[in-house]
C-alpha cells in the first residue's frame, strides 16, 4: 500500500496528512557597487550559481542598472553558502561585491 495511505478498515481507506513542510526558500541578491569589473560579475555567476554566459550577462546588467538582482533561489543552507562563496571569492580578488539573502 502507498506509504501515504493509512488503512482503518478493510474497506475504507483514508489519506493521512503528508507531514513533511515545504523548505522555507531564500532569494540570493548581488548588490550593485562602482569598482567590481563587469566581466568578473559574469564570471562569478558562472561559477557559484551555474548561470551560461547569456543568464550571467543579463544578471549583471540588471545589478548594474537597477542596483541589485536575484542570481538563485535555494534553501537557507545553500544560500548562506552561495552568499559566503561570493564575499570570500570578491574578498580574496579585492573586489567590494557584496552578496545578501532574503527569505522569497
Ligand atoms: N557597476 C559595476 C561596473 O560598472 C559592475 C557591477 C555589476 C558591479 C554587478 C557589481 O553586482 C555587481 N563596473
Amino acid at each position: 500500500m502507498a506509504d501515504n495511505y493509512k488503512q482503518i478498515s478493510s474497506e475504507t481507506l483514508t489519506k493521512t496528512r503528508q507531514k513533511l513542510e515545504k523548505p522555507k526558500l531564500y532569494k540570493v541578491i548581488l548588490l550593485n557597487d562602482d569598482y567590481t569589473p563587469m566581466e568578473y560579475v559574469v564570471k562569478l555567476l558562472k561559477m557559484v550559481f551555474s548561470r551560461n554566459e547569456e543568464d550571467a550577462v543579463n544578471i549583471m546588467l540588471m545589478v548594474h542598472k537597477k542596483g541589485s538582482g536575484v542570481c538563485g533561489v535555494y534553501t537557507k543552507e545553500i544560500a548562506e553558502t552561495k552568499v559566503f562563496t561570493v564575499e570570500k571569492m570578491a574578498k580574496n580578488d579585492q573586489h567590494p561585491l557584496k552578496c545578501i539573502m532574503e527569505p522569497e
